[in-house]
């Protein structure tokens, strides 16, 4: 039994299409807390952080949007999951666009002398404001918790790098940009593309992206995007990305990582219930949920 806090991060400034604030609401229609109850679970859901008002006027940079909502949400975003695990909870937050992702990492790094994440994502999000192709925030959380780009973002919760680039796996890619390859190459940054899930499975990789993460730290963050899902499983995302990966994939994944007990804080975004189809992908997130915090068949 573990005591699980859940925490919406209302956001949709981080990118352009709106909507994606309702995630939190449309997750827990589709039943969070009472799944996460009925495995025993005991749960705290302390609601929405108070979103933004709106987005900038126009005199804000086309390179960050909307970047003092994005900061001020995550400077408060980090200090409630900072709190949360102090008080010994699990922090579930529940996005929300990726960008909430620089605030709840920065909120757990400060537990763990290593800590890890695992970043499931058709995305890499580790752009900077100087290689983003759209000024998307939520295309930048990795490289913020890196302690690359704008320091307003990489400052959040403290100065100091959030991850080190050894203790991150990026699962389920496939819309890496140019320079985000680059970066990877350089950094050295353990990435599992659909290639090679494709190739050697889901059980292969997902075991050793777990054996990698269990050697190097002493606690993982799971940071969720729907969009890692193919588009068939998880429609209701900003950005779809064909061939990816499938609902019974990603239900082994999180069955994996509850049976090896490496996962301590995690984030689910990317719901956008106004592009979804009867709430099925806010439906998939909770299935997931329930997997990851031990859900069985039988
Ligand atoms: C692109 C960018 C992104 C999510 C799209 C896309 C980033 N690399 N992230 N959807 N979740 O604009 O930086
Ligand atoms: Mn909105
Ligand atoms: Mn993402
Ligand atoms: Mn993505």
């Amino acid at each position: 039994m573990k005591h699980i806090s859940i925490l919406g991060a209302s956001m949709d400034l981080g990118q352009q299409r709106r909507g994606v604030d309702m995630g939190p609401s449309a997750i827990r229609y589709a039943g969070v807390v009472e799944r996460l109850q009925n495995l025993g679970h005991q749960v705290t859901d302390l609601g929405d952080l108070a979103p933004p008002l709106s987005a900038s006027n126009a005199s804000e940079s086309e390179s960050l949007r909307n970047l003092s909502q994005v900061v001020e949400v995550n400077t408060r975003l980090a200090k409630e999951i900072d709190d949360i695990i102090a008080s010994g909870s699990f922090p579930l937050t529940l996005g929300g666009d990726h960008s909430i992702a620089i605030g709840s990492v920065a909120g757990v790094s400060g537990h763990y002398k290593n800590p890890g994440v695992i970043w499931y994502d058709a995305h890499a999000d580790l752009n900077t404001s100087s290689t983003s192709p759209s000024g998307n925030i939520h295309g930048m959380p990795l490289a913020a918790a890196l302690g690359l780009g704008e320091e307003q973002l990489s400052h959040i919760g403290g100065s100091e790098a959030k991850l080190r680039p050894e203790n991150i796996v990026i699962f389920g890619a496939r819309a890496l940009d140019d320079r985000e390859k680059q970066l990877i190459k350089q950094l050295g940054i353990k990435v599992y593309t659909m290639h090679e899930i494709d190739r050697h499975g889901m059980s292969a990789m997902m075991a050793e992206a777990i054996a990698y993460l269990k050697e190097k730290t002493d606690g993982v963050h799971l940071s969720l995007d729907l969009d890692a899902l193919d588009p068939q499983h998880a429609p209701g995302v900003g950005t779809p990305v064909v061939g990816g990966l499938s609902y019974r994939e990603s239900h082994l994944a999180m069955e994996m990582l509850a049976e090896a007990e490496i996962i301590t804080s995690a984030d689910f975004v990317e719901v956008n219930p106004i592009l979804d189809e009867k709430n099925r992908t806010a439906k998939a997130a909770v299935d997931l949920i329930g997997s990851l915090f031990g859900e069985k068949l039988c």
